[in-house]
């Protein structure tokens, strides 16, 4: 067999003996979707063995994890004092999170935003890990990080600007160490390790961290900057949220492997946590940061979880993937599994949850004030922050469209 037709075969059927399952069936669905488009049935491939995953509190909310001789008792350690405020704390900031979500989400449907990119069903893997940072860490987020801007301080409705399309950013990722959002996928993880090296020359112990997913492990620039960060020692944790998907492409075409195994050849430790679990997220991510900090380098988390919406307001998941798949995942709800802990701590009564319920409903209500009086923006304000200073291309480039803008002028006048 010659290399070219090697590369041909469908690649499910060697992954799929691998994970101990059936070739010939893997093979049809493959064949398919070279003609119509396909709805995945998952493979064993990527499921995330019970043993692998860092889980502190079931689906039920029970807490687990807790003995001396857990496998998970080194991460465990790093929320052992954490008090009945902190965890009503990290309930709050889940579900007035989902409830931002669920507003942003219908303002696009009102037509107010142009697009929206939900989180929901990730809200345990953003609020562990955005509580778990100090306030002189610095976070690169990708495009659907709203519940860790909400844990750096971030006004939710700042987020809502750019998908507007009122402006290229809406807040000053200096104000809360908190990068603009990036789209093009993957190149935030060597932006932020580029970073990290530079707050090593300047001598601050503080740690970065960079967000991104599933599809992005595929790019090239997150390697590059895994390998980067390995060998310069540098603070950053590269936090992957494994929901699954990469818009209609499962996360069996991303990797063979679990993702978090890739560090181990980047050499630097890689832990899978469950994502809905906002109490092992937290204890995983302050264990990375804090090593980091410490000059230990780089650690990879894997965040197992799942993308319960579409990928954006553009996107029909029902084309292409099985209803049962979100409904096996919302048994796993991690706002759900953290009130039920609180409820049987007898941590949280009816009052506190009745408060946080007209909390939410204001938030709402403001949300959807603030987007609705966002104003239009100058035309020509595209041209700024290009450049620090001013620079000839842009010139030409503004000139160009005050030309452009002016002849609809003329032809109205006629
Ligand atoms: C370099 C680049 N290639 C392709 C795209 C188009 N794109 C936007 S989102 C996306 C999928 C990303 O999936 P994942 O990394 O798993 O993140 P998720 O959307 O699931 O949070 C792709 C391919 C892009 N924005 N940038
Ligand atoms: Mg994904």
């Amino acid at each position: 067999m010659t290399e070219s037709t090697a590369a041909r075969k469908p690649r499910r059927s060697a992954g799929s003996k691998a994970a101990g399952t059936t070739g010939t069936k893997a093979d049809t669905t493959g064949a398919k979707r070279t003609t119509r488009t396909t709805r995945t049935t998952r493979t064993a491939a990527n499921k995330a063995p019970e043993t692998e995953l860092v889980q502190l509190l079931t689906p039920e909310g029970e807490r687990v994890g807790t003995a001396k001789n857990s496998p998970y008792a080194e991460y465990a350690s790093f929320v052992d004092g954490i008090t009945p405020d902190e965890l009503r704390g990290l309930y709050r900031d889940m579900v007035l999170t989902r409830r931002f979500d669920a507003e942003a989400t219908a303002l696009q449907r009102q037509g107010e935003l142009g697009l929206w990119a939900s989180l929901l069903g990730q809200e345990a893997a953003q609020i562990g890990s955005g509580r778990a940072t100090r306030e002189d860490d610095y976070v690169f987020p990708t495009y659907r990080e709203h519940g860790v801007a909400w844990c750096r301080g971030v006004d939710p409705t700042n987020l809502l600007g750019m998908f507007r399309g009122v402006n290229n950013g809406g807040w000053d990722p200096n104000s809360n160490n908190f990068h603009l959002y990036t789209i093009v996928i993957g190149s935030q993880a060597l932006h932020a390790t580029g970073y990290a090296m530079g707050i090593t020359k300047d001598g601050a112990d503080s740690a970065v961290i960079a967000y991104f997913g599933d599809g992005a492990s595929s790019q090239g620039d997150v390697s590059e900057a895994f390998n980067f960060a390995a060998v310069y020692n540098a603070p950053v944790v590269f936090f992957c949220q494994n929901n699954q998907w990469a818009i209609s492409e499962s996360n069996e075409k991303q990797t063979r492997v679990p993702l978090y195994q890739r560090a181990q050849g980047f050499g630097f430790p890689g832990v899978r946590v469950d994502g809905n679990d906002a109490l092992a997220v937290l204890a995983v991510t302050r264990w990375a940061l804090e090593r980091a900090r410490r000059g230990e380098g780089p650690a990879l988390i894997e965040a197992y979880t799942y993308r319960m919406g579409a990928h954006t307001t553009s996107d029909d998941p029902s084309r292409y993937r099985h209803d049962d798949e979100r409904a096996a995942w919302e048994a796993k709800d991690p706002i759900l599994r953290l009130r039920r802990f609180l409820e049987a701590e007898n941590h949280a009564d009816e009052g506190f949850f009745g408060e946080l319920e007209s909390e939410s409903e204001a938030l709402g209500k403001r949300v959807r004030e603030v987007v609705r009086a966002m104003p239009d923006p100058d035309r020509f304000a595209i041209f700024e922050n290009v450049y620090a200073d001013g620079h000839a291309l842009v010139d030409e480039e503004r000139a160009q469209f005050a030309a452009y803008q002016a002849s609809f002028a003329e032809a109205e006048g006629v």
